[in-house]
């Protein structure tokens, strides 16, 4: 068997495999079989497929002796896998004739699976579309994080109120994993350090065991697969014997369930760092295992620890794994006897930082009490590297460097112990160089590059979007999937009426789904001819969900004032969580479900004008939403948003962008063409230079009456009319702060929307117009990216 040989099953071959999984791994027969168990068969048959090209792929890197990849991430938000899989073996088809053959549904085995919601938003979906693409590259690779009980909590409205209930995807059992006992690993916490013959010693005063469970990560026609190693932590003491045997049983299991706390839940904050102890453990937790992890697999095969870098490139997704650094250097020094001044040079080789954010909200910063608590030998290392850092680097300012104010500063760290830092969309790199690392920056020069952020077209086309997959294959053929910029081949098609009519009929048919699905699961009846204009995402005060509340407040006033007028009917679709403890965006979703309730029964408004804001957005909802968009919002205050994601997604199916020129929207209107996105706002540097009046929200007000009567209407409690005072705080914040700026972008917002109202009811120019977004997304593939990081970060070259 070798690496490139997959030979694809027919329905038949399958069939059996399923039945036999069925009865001997399952232990049903079909008559009595669940969707459960019907969904565990598949998935043992699919899984099956994927573990020979697994090995292969493996072993082919150990022969070779190829240079691996290490992708440390806190987040891997990965959703369903079965049918994934399938397609990337080639199997969809075959796999579906056959459960279909055996009288089951298809869409019911598929989405009986729980998704894997091991992540917050943008930053941990990256990290799951970047595996998927090192796999169909053959870019050997391991992905290293937390395998969480819990993922990301399950959002229900009450009330129109956000309500959080605990996730719990591992309830039933997880097809998609093999348990690895004997990779384990002691991590230690706390403690004291002491120094023996002159050496440093740690001695820590807790301890719990790292251990492995890993998931296969599968290419494109599974010519490549590598491995996703999530870490569970697990009491290196079962429980107190002594307490046991005096019969104290439920303290004797103290020390099992501290341990486990450790990967119980993922900390449900996007953009936004908690400071907290359990959190910083878990950082270490991840990133310790996975030292040791890389390190005896490099002793393994034979190689010196002076030649690390030839064989290892470690990316840290955000500062969230930067104990890498003090960590590698720990491992060296103390443990195998290098000297502080090698080791760091090798750390700095192996290591690069990926950023993700600007907003001071989100830079991690460590308390010293804490880090030298939780870490006491990693907070003495912080602070050689520190000095380290200011001996090579005398010309370093006195403000900048890691340790300062009695804090850690992670992104500082990351910096000066990473060979490469990037920025995730040209945009955010220049403002990293300009506003967030410009000292450091001017020391080293050509550290900081762009690697502007990609999505798998496997995932994000091929399979969400069968029915215009369907229509690109007809049209230019196969193999655009691991190959996006062939895209460009559907250009000269989008001025043949025969085929925007086909392109139309793909959408309509995804719109058409999707109104049904809002039906059964909503209650509410849309028109699958009006447009769909969609807003998925976290909710954040800087994505300005708020903002397109106002306007959507604004419109349906406009209805109401003049009924009779000609109205562009629209389905407004919100979808997104808050952070628990976020308190203002818990309050926007409220006042969004509260415009939502008014609108939807004003009968004077009847189909012209719809809000539907389903519960608990995940990755695979926006499977459903975004093929059947037509407008993606991409409305964040400029300067704000590092790249986004979700706007690739959306224009590569053929979904306009009403945006502003924030994060990989600038790319993404370069590359579509300016004609085909309607820009709109305020630009990074006038954002900056607008917050420099005090007032400015007040004067924007001021300059538009449609504004002042939307603030007036939600100050009046018509959205709230049980409570007309629910929103008073919210308006006051929009009159006196509005640090977001949507007052002073509302009216430029309004306009562009009327803009897409008027190319709406142009369908030759719609229809144009969305398909040359699809023909022109190539460059926004997650290969292209991959590619990148391979060749300028990680040196290192396909195994294909
Ligand atoms: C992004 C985060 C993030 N940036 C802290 N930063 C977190 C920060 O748990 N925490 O403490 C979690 C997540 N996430 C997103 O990354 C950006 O906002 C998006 O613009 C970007 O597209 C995405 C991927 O690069």
């Amino acid at each position: 068997m070798t690496v490139k040989d997959v030979i694809a099953p027919s329905a038949d071959d399958l069939r059996q495999d399923i039945l036999r999984h069925l009865t001997f791994t399952m232990g049903k027969d079909a008559d009595h079989a669940s969707v459960y168990d019907w969904r565990m068969a598949l998935s043992f048959a699919i899984r099956d497929r994927i573990v020979e090209p697994w090995f292969a792929a493996t072993k082919q890197t150990w022969e070779q002796g190829r240079k691996r990849v290490y992708y440390l991430s806190m987040e891997f938000l990965i959703g369903r896998i079965l049918e994934d899989a399938a397609i990337n073996l080639g199997l969809r088809a075959a796999a579906r004739e056959a459960i279909e053959g055996m009288g089951q549904s298809w869409s019911a085995v598929v989405e009986d699976e729980p998704d894997a919601a091991l992540g917050n938003g943008g930053l941990g979906r990256l990290a799951a579309c970047y595996m998927e693409s090192m796999a169909t590259l053959g870019c050997p690779g391991y992905g290293y994080g937390i395998r969480y009980e819990h993922g990301l909590f399950k959002q229900r409205f009450e009330g129109g109120r956000q309500v959080e209930a605990p996730e719990d995807w591992l309830k039933q059992r997880h097809p998609w994993e093999f348990e690895r006992p004997e990779a384990a690993y002691e991590i230690g916490f706390k403690g004291a350090v002491e120094m023996r013959a002159g050496k440093a010693v740690w001695i820590p005063s807790e301890t719990v065991l790292a251990e492995a469970f890993d998931m296969p990560v599968i290419g494109w026609k599974g010519r490549w697969a590598n491995t996703l190693r999530l870490w569970s932590a697990k009491p290196t003491t079962m429980f107190d014997l002594a307490r046991f045997n005096h019969g104290d049983y439920a303290a004797a299991a103290e020390p099992e369930a501290l341990a486990r706390t450790l990967s119980r839940v993922l900390y449900p904050d996007d953009t936004t760092y908690q400071g907290k102890e359990l959190r910083l453990k878990q950082e270490y937790f991840l990133t310790a295992a996975a030292l040791h992890d890389i390190i005896r697999r490099h002793l393994a095969g034979g190689y010196r620890l002076e030649d690390l870098p030839a064989h290892v490139a470690i990316q840290m997704n955000d500062t969230h794994p930067a104990i890498a650094g003090p960590e590698l250097v720990r491992i060296l020094v103390d443990l195998y006897g290098m000297s502080f001044e090698q080791a760091i040079e090798i750390a700095v080789k192996c290591l690069g930082y990926t950023n993700h954010t600007l907003l001071p909200e989100a830079l991690e910063r460590w308390a010293c009490y804490l880090m030298g608590s939780v870490l006491p030998r990693h907070m003495q290392i912080i602070e050689q590297i520190d000095a380290w850092h200011l001996k090579t680097n005398p010309n370093r300012p006195h403000y900048v460097g890691v340790v300062k104010h009695q804090e850690v500063r992670m992104g500082e760290l990351a910096f000066i112990t990473a060979h490469k830092v990037n920025g995730v969309s040209a945009l955010h790199t220049k403002l990293i160089k300009q506003n967030l690392f410009p000292e450091l920056d001017t020391l080293h020069p050509g550290r900081i590059v762009n690697q502007t952020n990609g999505i798998t077209p496997r995932r994000w086309l091929r399979m969400s979007n069968p029915a215009l997959s369907r229509l690109i294959t007809e049209t230019i053929g196969e193999g655009w999937e691991a190959d996006l910029d062939k895209l460009r081949a559907l250009e000269p098609h989008v001025e043949d009426p025969g085929f925007r009519d086909d392109f139309a009929d793909a959408k309509r048919r995804n719109k058409d789904a999707l109104a049904n699905w809002i039906a059964r699961e909503q209650g509410i009846k849309i028109d699958p001819a009006a447009m769909f204009d969609v807003q998925i995402k976290r909710i954040h005060e800087y994505k300005r969900q708020l903002l397109n509340i106002l306007q959507t407040i604004a419109q349906w006033h406009e209805i109401r004032e003049n009924p009779q007028a000609d109205y562009q009917p629209r389905v407004k679709i919100f979808g997104g969580k808050a952070a628990p403890g976020y308190q203002t965006a818990k309050e926007i979703i409220r006042l969004i479900n509260d415009v939502a309730t008014v609108v939807n029964a004003d009968p004077l408004v009847g189909d012209r004008l719809r809000i539907v804001y389903p519960a608990n957005y995940n990755v695979s909802m926006a499977e459903r939403l975004i093929p059947a968009a037509d407008l993606s919002e991409q409305i964040s205050t400029a300067g704000k948003e590092a790249s986004g994601t979700g706007n690739m997604k959306f224009a590569l199916n053929g979904a306009l962008t009403i945006g502003t020129l924030d994060g990989a929207n600038v790319e993404i209107r370069e590359e579509v063409g300016a004609e085909n996105f309607f820009l709109f706002g305020l630009t990074a540097s006038e954002v900056m230079e607008r917050r420099k009046d005090p007032e400015h929200a007040r004067h924007a007000i001021l300059q538009s009456q449609a504004l002042q009567d939307v603030l007036q209407m939600i100050a009046e409690g018509r959205f709230s009319p049980d409570e007309p005072t629910r929103y008073h705080g919210l308006v006051h914040n929009m009159w006196h702060s509005d640090y977001f700026l949507c007052a002073s972008d509302f009216e430029a917002y309004r306009a562009a929307q009327v803009e897409v109202d008027r190319a709406f009811a142009d369908p030759e120019r719609w229809w144009r117009m969305a398909a040359l977004n699809t023909a022109r997304m190539g460059f926004f593939s997650s290969d292209r990216a991959i590619q990148g990081y391979m060749t300028e970060i990680w040196g290192t070259e396909s195994a294909l």
